[in-house]
């Protein structure tokens, strides 16, 4: 017979980890834990940002997937080659499901996918006379403003000096901006270090090169939005609506003259913190463009993050055009909102994605009524988790940064860690000016499990024990949590939806959550648990 269990967080935490050899256990243990922040309490401490237990199956991709696939690939106009094997990029080509729209006079390279298609030979005799080769195809066949060249794995290990062929390509080309990344996967523990060496070369090499300011009203950069599944877009509509010049996103459907204007723009909104906080801190220190925090994923995270902007700029006009976008655009969400909620309210989900979504996507939940019992970051810093406040002050200038300092220690330089709000008021006294950002943690409701660089073991055991009423995660989790016999929605590529920003993505979001966990179809099929039943778990709030 079938014996029913209540599991509450620490239940699950000693479940998950009683498998592991002690060392391991003793080390994933302090990547489980059991949510207790608050607003006003400061959060315990996660570990997030460390190497993964050789042998775990990690969910986390490497550096150059960070930095090619992630910030330089949704780029329209820049040719982006790879050099190493075909795989890598193959790998990085199209997957994400960013979105460009070129418009009917501009460039769009995302169709191609650009590789010097390294072989054995090259990777015994050196690979530079390959690239340059390539460079010059690709410079002939398009001539595009810029050529981006990413390392993978076997190119660092031979040692081709990627940044020397662009040096030479550029001085040859005279009209055309070549630049490398030394992105080698293995350069740092996840795609975390990737975002960090894109964003340095990005700064480096492409913004300010353009002189002219465009035209425009409060004017901003949108930085870390990619425009998977058309977010970019819904978000451009509003801003438009709302008359908001976006002068660059970093770089969903962006150009190259996108990024070299960005320093023209009056504010810096990141809607990705882990991706892109390197250049909104780099905009700031070196053109005194200040950054806020601002989610457009969620009607109402939309709502705020527009009255954001515009208190930013405190016009009236500005603030009138922003309540009448969103009196006119909220009352359509709602009622979808109301009608979804019928069926959704209780229901419970999961959520293991990157480094913002798990948090961005616990509101759009929160909306349909639906409880987030356990999420987490594949490779999230602390500051994800639990959320800064930044002092201007303490921060490194943007010279002095380099790639070699990609450890797990460069964020304890850039932010403080959390503090109580005694404590700030204190430094507020003292004349400091903070900067202030959510994370996971105080969002997620006490008592849900919280767990850093998830691995497959411990998915399909959470899903197995708290049988949630969907799971988000990616690609690789798609098929073995559906096997399971549990509603899988992946919140990368966003299967084949989207968008899910801005207010017009609230709503398509609703729709298809209510389908997916409502549907009939999961019923149908037996997980192995379900063949022979020995217990059932049900999650019980501490
Ligand atoms: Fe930022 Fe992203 Fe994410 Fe990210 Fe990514 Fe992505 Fe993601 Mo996949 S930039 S951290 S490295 S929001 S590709 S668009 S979905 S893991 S949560
Ligand atoms: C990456 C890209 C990825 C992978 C998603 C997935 C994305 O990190 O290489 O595993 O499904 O969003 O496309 O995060």
């Amino acid at each position: 017979t079938k014996k029913v269990v209540q599991f509450t967080a620490t239940d699950i935490k000693e479940e998950l980890l009683k498998k592991y050899p002690p060392k391991v256990a003793r080390k994933r243990a302090k990547q489980i834990m059991i949510n207790e922040a608050t607003e006003a309490e400061p959060a315990p401490e996660i570990v997030a940002n460390v190497r993964t237990i050789p042998g775990i199956i990690t969910m986390r991709g490497c550096t150059y997937a960070g930095c090619k696939g992630v910030i330089m690939g949704p780029t329209r106009d820049i040719v982006n080659l790879v050099h190493g094997p075909i795989g890598c990029s193959f790998y990085a080509w199209l997957t994400r499901r960013n979105q460009t729209d070129a418009g009917t006079d501009g460039e769009n390279y995302m169709p191609y996918c650009f590789s010097t298609d390294m072989q054995d030979q090259d990777i015994i005799f050196g690979g530079e006379k390959k690239l340059e080769a390539a460079i010059q195809e690709a410079y002939d066949l398009f001539h595009p403003k810029g050529i981006a060249v990413f390392a993978t794995c076997p190119v660092g290990l031979i040692g081709d000096d990627i940044h020397a062929v662009a040096k030479k390509m550029k001085a040859q080309f005279g009209d055309c901006n070549v630049f490398a990344f030394s992105c080698e996967g293995y350069k740092g523990v996840s795609q975390s270090a990737g975002h960090h060496i894109a964003n340095n070369q990005v700064f480096t090499h492409l913004v300010g090169e353009n002189e002219v300011a465009p035209e425009g009203e409060y004017k901003i950069n949108l930085l870390g939005e990619y425009n998977i599944g058309g977010d970019g877009f819904e978000i451009d509509r509003v801003f438009k609506k709302c008359g908001i010049t976006n002068i660059a996103t970093f770089s969903g459907n962006s150009s190259y003259d996108q990024f070299a204007s960005a320093q023209h723009a009056d504010l810096s909104c990141v809607m990705c913190h882990r991706s892109i906080n390197y250049v909104a801190d780099m905009l700031e220190t070196k053109y005194g463009i200040p950054w806020i925090k601002v989610n457009f994923i969620g009607a109402e995270a939309t709502a705020k993050s527009l009255r954001k902007i515009a208190e930013y700029f405190g016009d009236k006009k500005l603030i009138d055009r922003v309540e009448a976008v969103i009196a006119e655009e909220m009352p359509e969400v709602l009622a979808v909102s109301e009608d979804v909620k019928t069926r959704t309210n209780g229901k419970t989900a999961m959520m293991f994605v990157g480094g913002s979504r798990a948090h961005h996507y616990n509101e759009l939940f929160q909306e349909m009524g639906m409880k987030t019992i356990s999420a987490g970051y594949e490779f999230g810093h602390r500051d994800d988790y639990e959320g800064r406040q930044v002092i201007p002050d303490l921060k490194v200038d943007a010279d002095s940064r380099n790639i070699e300092e990609i450890t797990v220690v460069a964020d304890e330089k850039l932010y403080n860690p959390r503090k109580t709000p005694e404590e700030i008021k204190a430094l507020e006294d003292a004349g400091y000016e903070f900067k202030h950002y959510d994370g996971l943690n105080p969002d997620m409701d006490k008592g849900s499990i919280i767990i850093d660089d998830l691995n497959q073991y411990e998915a399909e055991k959470l899903v197995e024990l708290l049988k949630p009423d969907i799971f988000c995660a990616g690609i690789k989790e798609k098929f073995s949590i559906q096997k399971l016999g549990v509603p899988m929605k992946q919140l990368h590529s966003y299967d084949s939806g989207g968008p899910y920003a801005g207010f017009k993505g609230a709503v398509n979001f609703y729709k298809e959550i209510d389908r997916l966990v409502n549907s009939k179809v999961w019923s149908y099929m037996k997980a192995p648990w379900q063949e022979s039943p020995e217990l059932t778990g049900k999650f019980v709030w501490e």
